[in-house]
């Protein structure tokens, strides 16, 4: 009974689903190879699965092209129209193709389950179960937040985050599938992958131990404070067939790089 407050949420980097030099463009083969990854686990997964995906050459294109971040700041009507568009682009294109690949998912954008500070709010929880009692499976996508005093991006991180921490953290399994094997120990992205990366000797030492600058350094904090709050943290390749199907129906024997909270009866 336990098993069914389980969440398992997993997050598609922009990297791995589109390809990140040239603007724009979706990699069609690594979302087909996702979305029937996905399909082929799900008789497997007993837990509430929740999909995120990022925002790779479509959202950062047009955010970097107006200057959008994560900070909240003045942005144009255009700037918001044009980074919410390109995001609806992409996410219209991996939605069909997790449609095609027989996974029921229900697009669910950050405006109606976040509030302003990022966390989940009751009337979005609600709805949320509704999803889920209904057999279909929530997917949602890093966006711009827009509020009265302006505008930011919100990423799949961050929602994955606020889902951690509003839903039950110690039963939660998050699950970030890259374009690479997983994290390694230094920026020449050689040899073997971090296996475990523990959590106290992790980031904090990390400005001797890894590096932390850009998207390495990002990934390892917000696993960290996933970790932290109770849930089981995967960084895996998802253009390698097996890995996420094995990792959502529950083989924590993949190749991946893993966080893991401390004090967790298993
Ligand atoms: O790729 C950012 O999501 P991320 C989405 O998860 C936008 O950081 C709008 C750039």
């Amino acid at each position: 009974l336990g098993r069914l407050n389980e969440i398992t949420i997993l997050k598609l980097g922009g990297s791995l689903i589109t390809k990140k030099d040239r603007r724009l463009s979706p990699d069609l083969g690594n979302i087909k190879t996702v979305a029937k990854e996905v399909s082929s686990a799900l008789p497997h997964i007993s837990d509430k699965l929740f999909l995120i995906h990022g925002g790779g050459s479509f959202g950062h294109f047009y955010a970097k092209r107006f200057g959008l971040s994560r900070k909240l700041g003045q942005a144009s009507s255009e700037a918001i129209a044009r980074t919410t568009g390109a995001m609806m682009e992409l996410h219209s294109i991996v939605l069909a193709e997790l449609l095609d690949a027989g996974v029921p998912c229900e697009t669910i954008m950050t405006s109606q389950f976040l509030d302003d500070r990022d966390r989940l709010t009751p009337s979005g929880k609600h709805y949320l179960n509704i999803i889920w009692e209904k057999g279909l499976v929530p997917i949602s996508f890093g966006n711009v937040f827009v509020s009265p005093k302006g505008a930011r991006i919100i990423s799949g991180d961050a929602i994955a985050l606020a889902l951690t921490s509003s839903l039950h953290g110690r039963n939660t399994r998050v699950v970030f599938a890259m374009d690479v094997e997983g994290i390694y120990p230094d920026s020449s992205m050689r040899g073997p992958i971090i296996d475990i990366l523990q959590l106290n000797h992790g980031v904090k030492t990390s400005e001797g131990r890894f590096d932390v600058t850009g998207g390495v350094g990002a990934k390892i904090k917000v696993g960290t404070e996933l970790a932290e709050l109770g849930a089981k943290v995967f960084f895996v390749n998802g253009s390698k067939v097996q890995r996420i199907r094995r990792i959502l129906s529950g083989d924590d024997s993949v190749k991946a790089t893993r966080i893991y909270p401390e004090k967790r009866a298993t």
